[in-house]
């Protein structure tokens, strides 16, 4: 039976034993609950919402202790889907108290006359599909049980508290309150001895309220956090200004925004600033009193790199040991165990100050921590505290908590989605699950959620389980399932994001590790709000990819795949690139393509500082070749790399691999010498090798004079650069020298034949194009010369070669030549070692701080040279992105990233 017809007959039943039969049910009527049963009803589907609360507002409604607010700007924490209800409210302050944001949900309840369609006080018990009619089948613990097509759980990523996991919490005899679920009525603190446990944002939130008005207040600190003053007051004129010029625009800004506030993307990085400009630029951030300005606004590193976001953490500490006047508290209070910003940072009103208070004790539980509640009140392993009132601000079992408290959840063949998340969550878009059909999850685990701003976070969800609805009912389709294979590719794709951030060198609720036993990992999206949305929007464009359509009259359509096969950053690149409609290079003759690449190369983040870098010329065959020397900082004689560029043998100088030659010569402890060798069409084939190897030969004659070991020498190169490099090593075989110890091969071109699979696969779309390649052969060598050796030099004579680092890239036309040169030189008998980059570009690997996930590359590039010149493996500096931070207690998820 059609489900309008179902739901005509059947929606009035709501109580008794009756079903109450309706197109969807959501579960929650808070932000993302409210919002759903707009649309859905806008749209002409009959639902039902199901809250256990007996109003709505979802966390506010039972986050109400002293203290509660939001901690993003109230202009940006509010709905955005109706520019009339913008209009018909206004906020009071810049960050809104729990009871103004509670009545906001119930003026925007009342407003679409939304709680007809509610049942308060209704729990859902259980849920099952029922494949027979395609339909869920929702038990409650009040009244009627739903039937619906869809089951959309919108029930909040922080609605689960978790319990205290404290021995004698029954014991106690005095008042005992969770901030996750504080009184309706007045909770009266005066006089009383009151003991908080617990500082993350509630904890922060309250303590300063909470030791105005109690005789004292004693509070336990497992884990210091970093809190910044929130500056509360009329909302900031700046921002309304933005916002009132062009509110469409501003909104817009947010939805495509890192974290779903209308902020610039910060492109200087830490250690292109002085200190006096770092320290500026932190104080401003202060002043603002905004955590996403503070935690993306300072650098453009210091989300993703230790060092660029350890700077911003000693800052902070800075400050707290200016605001807290005992020493001792106030170390107690810093935080050390986490990078900034890989825990939820805190907003606060006078809480460092609020140490400085008589009547106020900190008690860091890392030096004694809790033993035990007892009748009259709380003992650690060195004292007693005896208290009136305990107030657990003790945090949340996150993301999955709430959706698993409906149990069982059971999907296609009964299978339970509890046992299926055993080991952590798993979805597709963090919006379904493989084997629940028509099951949706507003906000869950694997989207940007908690990460974000949730009010944007919860519109984009909704409005694209709605539409998707929409276009459901009007092709004919009933059930909706994501595939296994897009469910893998995702977990994937939230692997990769997840390497670019420092979230998973912290123990938090973001990754479970807050809940004894729960599995651990990365839960939210880390790759931002927009890059997300235009996942989801692609989803949609490429036909539903990752989905399984079925209906009753309607063939199946199944679009299987994953949608992102891409490193994430490299996804952004070429999306960027795509958007800037560049002509093709080789539409731009020889000299055109120079100078765009010259432009191009000019906007780039600046290289990292080395030691010293030094130009210079070197006789070549015709004349004198530049080159440029990239020294390390630590004391010499140091091994020499020969390096030299990519450019199709056509484009480029010894700068234009400035970033990474710079990249290289930090991480591997050795001076890179960048080659200017000569190009076509001026100096056709083989002018580039033979500039190559005369400028090798010349190096190792000459390497004590420039500071490096002398006896052998390394060569590398990128691209065509790699084909030289690789042609050099023959040559010098064949000529006597000079002696090469080893040779690195990114992405190189090895033959002249165009017909290996990657040639077709990744032909366009991806940077380096087969066209550009056509182009550069052309111009560089004619037909008759390609088979020689030294432009394709997997024609020449392969055994005898120093041993090699090939490099090639997934998504790159010259994958398999670079894998094929690898093979053979194995076959030859060469000590050979290939990196296959999943989801890479040709260019990924030397648009050094743009592509970060190509740093682990890199890693193993400066490791593989190391070894070829027999120095001992070391890390080097700016192993951005791998490296674990320093933690104070030893764990899983460090470890693995370790
Ligand atoms: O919870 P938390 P929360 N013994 O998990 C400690 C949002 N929020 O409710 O860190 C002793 O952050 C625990 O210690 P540790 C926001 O996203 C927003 O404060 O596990 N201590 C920690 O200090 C936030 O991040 C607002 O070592 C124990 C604290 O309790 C999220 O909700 C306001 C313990 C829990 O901190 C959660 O915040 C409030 C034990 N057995 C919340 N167990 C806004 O402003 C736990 N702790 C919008």
């Amino acid at each position: 039976m059609p489900d309008a017809m179902v739901a005509a007959s059947n929606s009035q039943a709501t109580s008794g034993g009756t079903t109450h039969q309706v197109d969807v049910a959501v579960v929650g009527a808070g932000f993302a609950g409210l919002y759903l049963l707009q649309r859905l009803r806008k749209d002409g589907f009959t639902t039902v919402a199901l809250e256990e609360a007996d109003d709505v507002g979802g966390t506010w409604y039972w986050n109400r202790y002293p203290g509660a607010r939001c901690d993003i700007q109230t202009i940006d924490y509010c709905y955005t889907f109706d520019p009339e209800l913008e209009s018909a409210w206004k906020w009071s302050e810049k960050y809104a108290t729990q009871p103004e944001i509670l009545r906001y949900l119930g003026f925007v309840a009342d407003r679409y006359d939304l709680r007809r369609d509610i049942r308060f006080c209704t729990k859902v018990t259980a849920a099952r599909w029922d494949q027979a009619t395609e339909r869920w089948l929702l038990t409650t613990d009040n009244g009627a049980a739903v039937s619906c097509r869809y089951y959309i759980m919108a029930t909040g990523c922080l609605s689960s508290p978790k319990p205290p996991e404290i021995d004698g919490v029954k014991d106690f005899k005095g008042e005992v309150y969770f901030t996750g679920r504080w009184p309706h009525e007045e909770v009266k603190l005066a006089g009383k001895r009151v003991a908080v446990i617990g500082s993350g944002s509630s904890g922060i939130q309250s303590i300063p309220l909470i030791a105005e008005q109690a005789a004292h207040l004693t509070v336990f600190q497992r884990t210091p956090n970093f809190a910044l003053p929130a500056h509360n007051g009329a909302a900031t004129a700046d921002r309304v200004a933005l916002l009132e010029g062009d509110r469409a625009g501003y909104r817009e800004q947010a939805r495509w925004s890192g974290a779903g506030v209308p902020l610039p993307k910060q492109t200087v990085c830490s250690w292109q600033l002085s200190d006096p400009e770092r320290r500026e630029r932190f104080e401003n951030a202060w002043a603002i009193g905004d955590l996403i300005f503070m935690s993306s606004q300072l650098w453009a590193d210091q989300r993703v790199d230790v060092d660029g976001d350890a700077l911003v953490a000693e800052l902070f500490r800075e400050k707290i040991r200016t605001i807290v006047k005992d020493p001792g508290i106030a170390a107690s209070l810093i935080p050390y165990d986490h990078p900034f910003g890989a825990k939820r940072p805190c907003l606060d009103t006078n809480y460092y100050a609020t140490f400085n208070r008589p009547n106020v004790t900190l008690v860091n539980l890392r030096q004694e921590p809790i033993k035990s509640i007892m009748a009259s009140g709380i003992k650690t392993d060195k004292r007693t505290f005896d208290v009136d009132v305990i107030v657990f601000a003790t945090g949340f079992d996150a993301m999955t908590g709430a959706i698993m408290a409906v149990h069982p959840i059971k999907g296609r063949g009964g299978k339970s989605l509890s046992d299926i998340w055993a080991n952590g969550p798993q979805t597709y878009l963090g919006l379904t699950v493989t084997g629940f059909p028509n099951l949706f999850m507003i906000t869950g685990p694997g989207s940007p959620s908690v990460l974000s701003n949730m009010v944007v976070s919860i519109e984009q969800h909704v409005d694209w389980v709605v539409d998707r609805l929409i276009a459901m009912r009007e092709t004919g389709f009933t059930t909706l399932e994501a595939t296994e294979t897009a469910q893998h590719g995702w977990a994937r794709h939230m692997a990769d994001c997840s390497t670019l951030t420092l979230h998973r060198l912290a123990n938090t609720w973001y990754t479970g590790a807050n809940v004894p036993g729960k599995a651990q990992g990365v839960m939210p999206y880390t790759g931002g709000v927009g890059p997300y949305r235009s996942i989801c929007n692609e989803v949609v464009s490429r036909g539903m990819v990752g989905f399984r359509l079925t209906g009753p009259n309607i063939a199946e359509q199944c679009n299987d795949g994953e949608v992102v096969r891409l490193q994430p950053d490299v996804r952004l690149v070429l999306n960027m690139l795509e958007e800037m409609k560049l002509a093709p290079i080789e539409s731009l003759g020889a000299q055109g393509a120079r100078d765009f690449v010259a432009e191009f190369n000019a906007d780039r983040p600046a290289g990292r500082p080395v030691g010293e870098v030094v130009d210079g010329t070197l006789p070549g065959t015709d004349g004198p070749l530049p080159y440029r020397l990239y020294r390390p900082a630590t004391p010499g004689p140091h091994p020499i790399v020969v390096y030299f560029h990519g450019g199709g043998w056509v484009l480029g100088d010894q700068q234009s691999d400035d970033p990474y030659c710079r990249d290289m010569c930090r991480r591997s402890g050795m001076i890179f010498v960048s080659i200017g060798y000569r190009h076509a069409p001026e100096h056709r084939f083989p002018t580039a090798a033979e500039d190559g190897y005369v400028a090798t030969r010349w190096i190792s004659e000459h390497a004590g004079e420039l500071g490096g070991q002398p006896g052998s020498v390394l060569v590398a190169g990128w691209s065509a650069g790699g084909n030289i490099a690789a042609v050099i090593c023959q040559l010098a075989r064949d000529r006597g020298g000079p002696h090469i110890a080893g040779q690195l091969l990114v992405c190189p071109i090895t033959d002249c034949t165009f017909d290996r699979p990657s040639y077709n696969d990744n032909a366009t779309g991806y940077f380096l194009t087969r066209s550009l390649m056509y182009w550069f052969w052309d111009i560089y060598c004619s037909p008759a010369d390609r088979i020689d050796p030294r432009v394709s030099p997997l024609r020449g004579k392969l055994a005898g070669l120093p041993q090699a680092f090939v490099v090639t890239c997934e998504f790159d036309p010259l994958r398999d030549e670079g894998i094929a040169y690898g093979d053979a030189l194995a076959a030859a008998g060469v000590p050979v070692e290939q990196l296959k980059a999943r989801g890479h570009i040709h260019s990924s690997f030397t648009m050094v701080d743009v592509v970060i996930t190509g740093v682990s590359g890199r890693v193993q590039m400066a490791e593989a040279l190391r070894r070829f010149a027999g120095l001992p493996p070391e890390r080097k500096q700016g192993d951005e992105g791998v490296r674990p931070a320093r933690t104070a207690t030893p764990h899983k998820i460090a470890a693995a990233a370790e």
